[in-house]
């Protein structure tokens, strides 16, 4: 310790590290947390579905572009699906938020995700295509 007593020199270095490493270990455990997906791909009922909100996370207050991307097995563009979704946050009872995504493109649809809160939400996609529903869940964060 006498090296210390000698040196405020080597004490701030040595704060200066305890520091760097504190905010190392919260950023990695932010990151490591993250539950919400960039894109969420499922294989249901012989269709691909791939469902996406415009950025992640996605933005609070504000419109996300939510995408829904649908393939039969060979590949092709699936058209003619009527989508719905409802935003919610998993274990809260603060407000939803309901929309529709329509056809863009043949197989591509797209509709208004606006999340009220920051953290973790989830869209329920329902769609409903050649007379059956089909369910996605999109898990996705939301902030500022
Ligand atoms: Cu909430």
């Amino acid at each position: 310790m006498s090296i210390l007593k000698k040196s405020p020199f080597a004490i701030m270095c040595i704060v200066g590290l305890i520091f760097m490493a504190v905010y190392l270990i919260i950023d990695q455990s932010e990151t490591s947390s993250a539950a919400g997906n960039e894109i969420t791909a499922v294989e249901q009922a012989g269709y691909s579905i791939e469902v996406s909100l415009g950025r992640a996370p996605a933005q609070i207050l504000k419109n996300n572009e939510l995408q829904v991307h649908i393939s039969d097995v060979q590949g092709n563009p699936v058209s003619h699906a009527t989508i719905h979704f409802l935003l919610k946050m998993p274990h809260m009872f603060c407000g939803t938020f309901e929309g529709t995504a329509s056809q863009t493109e043949p197989g591509a649809y797209q509709g208004n995700a606006v999340p009220l809160m920051e953290g973790d939400w989830e869209a329920l996609v329902d769609i409903e295509l050649n007379g059956q529903t089909l369910h996605v869940t999109h898990p996705f964060k939301a902030a500022r």
